[in-house]
C-alpha cells in the first residue's frame, strides 16, 4: 500500500492538527488517543513515512525499529503504566483485517487499569 501524505497522523507531525503530546524524539511522536477506549490510551508512531508494522520492518533502517520500540517500554513508563505499574497491552492493528483505520504505523498503549479479553 503506497503511504497516503495527507493521513492524520502525517497531519500531526507536520504540526497541522494539534494533539497531546506524551513524548517527542528524532525518531517518535507520543500522543494520548483522541477517543480513548481505556484510562489510559496512548498512541506511539514513527516520524517515518510507514503504512503499518510490515511496510516498517521491510523498509526502516534498523535504528529507527530500535528507536521506535524503545520509545514504547519508554513511554509506558512514562504514564506509569510499566511492568512495575501493573502492566499493559499493546497493540497495531494492520489493513483491512487488523482494523486499521489510520494508514501511518502506529501502536496503542492501554493501561491504567484491567484490559480485559485479548481480542473480540
Ligand atoms: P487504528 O484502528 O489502529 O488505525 O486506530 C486509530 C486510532 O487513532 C483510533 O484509536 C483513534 C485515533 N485517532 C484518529 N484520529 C485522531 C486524531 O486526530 N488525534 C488523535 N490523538 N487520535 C486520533
Amino acid at each position: 500500500m503506497e503511504y497516503d501524505k495527507n493521513n492524520i497522523f502525517a497531519k500531526i507531525l507536520k504540526g497541522e492538527i494539534p494533539c497531546k503530546k506524551i513524548y517527542e524524539n528524532d525518531y517518535v511522536l507520543s500522543f494520548h488517543d483522541v477517543n480513548p477506549q481505556k484510562k489510559i490510551h496512548a498512541l506511539v508512531i514513527p516520524k517515518g513515512q510507514y503504512t503499518d508494522l510490515d511496510d516498517f520492518v521491510q523498509n526502516a533502517k534498523e535504528k529507527e525499529i530500535y528507536e521506535f520500540f524503545k520509545a514504547i517500554s519508554h513511554v509506558a513508563k512514562m504514564l506509569k503504566v510499566s511492568n512495575v505499574d501493573g502492566g499493559y497491552r499493546t497493540l497495531s492493528n494492520i489493513a483491512n483485517n487488523g482494523g486499521q483505520e489510520v494508514p501511518h504505523l502506529h501502536f496503542h498503549i492501554f493501561g491504567g487499569e484491567k484490559i480485559g479479553k485479548m481480542v473480540s
